[in-house]
């Protein structure tokens, strides 16, 4: 890059930290940005949406550990801290750097069709990871690497029909509450539409649909105050693990006890994630009764997807990730949803172990 050139985005770069709290602290920081856009490397600018989670944790680490100088990249990495504004800024600093390509993690799935538009129109292909977009052309980005959620919902809900049917639990007897990730993110979307229309059509008393926002925090206070609410709450879906910690420390704090014996007054807690540690040993002492695995590990593909747009070849538009569904309980050994069979993982330390997240 030519250096008056180089030297003209360090002064907006400058400007653009000072004016907008910028991730740049010094000019000699803004300087080595533009070392790193230098053409040995292929410069990724990722815009991930905070770390809110274990799964988020998991999915920064993949992407840092696909994209790194010894693969032949130079990632530029902004934590959008749950703000779409700041994501938006971030895009548009990638955009001034000229970076080849921009990964984005969206934290809600509307309001990026301005800044995506500046980014094509400045011929940087976009790719999306974990959540969707929801914009008005979907050329304003070249690759989505993500989740079924609606379909990790409808899982986990057949899961606990399933449940019902096998120990005799009438579904009306189900008093089930329901923390929400995000409002507006995609798996948010999907988990709450896959419980909902399950309970609609197996006749299950959905009592509350509250956001816990994916935090652990927020997933204890929401459970705190649907305790004072309800009485009869025997099944808590959560839409992320974090979330179900926070659950479960309120339901326990409260002298009450989670577990998949809802006929003797344990309160089931069903989570979406499976980030191993914690999550999946919730599993095998059925603090948690159920998790649906939500894969973070998008660096790889994503990784795989820019090597294809380098060689000049056209990727899938969407590509899904594979996903379990895990319990300790042997009640439930596999499902069939619209004509598809899935097993149901029935979870061993040895599993914990052999699992890469
Ligand atoms: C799902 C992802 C969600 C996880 C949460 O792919 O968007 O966001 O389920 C995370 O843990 O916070
Ligand atoms: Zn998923």
């Amino acid at each position: 890059m030519k250096k008056s050139l180089a030297i003209i985005i360090i002064l907006i770069l400058c400007i653009l930290a000072i004016s907008c709290g910028g991730s740049f602290s010094s000019k000699e920081e803004a300087v080595n940005v533009e070392e790193t856009v230098s053409d040995e490397y292929i410069v990724v600018g990722f815009s991930q949406l905070g770390a809110e989670s274990d799964w988020r944790s998991a999915n920064t680490e993949s992407m840092k550990s696909a994209f790194t100088t010894e693969n032949g990249y130079k990632l530029i990495f902004e934590d959008g801290q749950q703000k779409q504004t700041n994501q938006i800024t971030a895009i548009r600093t990638f955009i001034q750097q000229e970076v080849d390509y921009i990964v984005l993690a969206p934290v809600t799935e509307t309001g990026w069709d301005t800044v995506l538009q500046e980014a094509k129109d400045a011929g940087i292909p976009v790719i999306i990871v974990d959540r969707m977009v929801d914009v008005s052309d979907d050329s304003l980005f070249t690759c989505w690497v993500g989740s079924a959620f609606e379909l990790e919902g409808k899982k986990m809900a057949e899961w606990l029909k399933q449940y019902t049917l096998k120990e005799k639990i009438e579904p009306s007897d189900i008093h089930i509450v329901n923390i929400q990730g995000t409002i507006g993110a995609s798996a948010q979307i999907g988990r709450t539409k896959g419980l909902a229309d399950a309970a609609t059509e197996n006749g299950w008393d959905l009592m509350a649909e509250v956001t816990g926002d994916f935090t652990q925090a927020k997933g204890k206070e929401v459970m705190e105050s649907l305790l004072k609410r309800y009485d009869n709450i025997n099944v808590v879906y959560c839409e992320n693990d974090n979330e179900a910690f926070g659950a479960i420390e309120a339901i326990e704090e409260a002298g009450k006890k989670t577990g998949s014996d809802i006929a003797n007054g344990e309160i089931m807690v069903l989570s979406f994630d499976g980030v191993k540690e914690d999550a999946m040993n919730y599993v095998l002492q059925d603090k948690t009764t159920c998790i649906a695995e939500c894969n973070p590990l998008h660096g790889p593909r994503v990784k795989a997807i820019i090597e294809a747009l380098e060689a000049g070849s056209t990727p899938e538009k969407y590509s899904y990730v594979d996903e379990e569904i895990y319990s300790a309980s042997e009640v439930v050994k596999n499902l069939s949803l619209d004509g598809i069979n899935y097993d149901v993982t029935i979870l061993t330390q040895d599993i914990i172990d052999q699992r890469s997240y």
